[in-house]
């Protein structure tokens, strides 16, 4: 028993060392996908709806893209040339990333998010200026798609 425990956690330590020396071998992002940190980003410069947009994102390995520090933010916000859908949604007066993450950082623009006619439940980033709005999600815009690097780090 013990031994066999012994050569587990050997075993995952092993594992894990492997892991580090082929991260950068093997998570490589997608021709195309910008790496950042253990994320990887694609602008997609074709106008859709938000849910369109996600279905697309989920179709390409991913989802819309989340933002959790504003280096985060900035990043993505370099990659795009208009205003574009990330995955930010208000669920009946929860704000949500459309990947599980935690709403925990936001840089909405002053006044926002105004909810504009009640019916404002989505997340863009402005192309001009370093701030987000809540948007119609019926708008169509192009939008930001995120896949998480750290599937790759598997054991195997
Ligand atoms: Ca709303
Ligand atoms: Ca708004």
């Amino acid at each position: 028993m013990a031994s066999g425990l012994f050569f587990s956690l050997l075993f995952c330590l092993s594992c894990g060392l492997l892991i580090e020396a082929t991260v950068s071998s093997e998570c490589r992002c997608p021709e195309g996908w910008t790496p950042y940190n253990q994320s990887c980003f694609l602008y997609v410069d074709e106008a859709q709806t938000w849910a369109d947009a996600e279905r697309a994102c989920i179709n390409r390995g991913g989802n819309l893209a989340s933002f959790h520090s504003e280096a985060e933010y900035n990043a993505i916000k370099q990659l795009i040339s208009n205003n574009a859908w990330v995955g930010g949604f208000d669920a009946e007066g929860v704000w949500l990333w459309s990947d599980g993450s935690s709403f925990d950082y936001t840089n909405w623009a002053d006044g926002e998010p105004n909810n504009h006619g009640g019916n404002e439940n989505c997340v863009m980033i402005y192309a001009e200026g370093d701030f987000t709005n809540d948007a119609p999600c019926i708008w169509t815009l192009p939008y930001v798609c995120a896949k998480d690097r750290r599937k790759c780090y598997s054991c195997p």
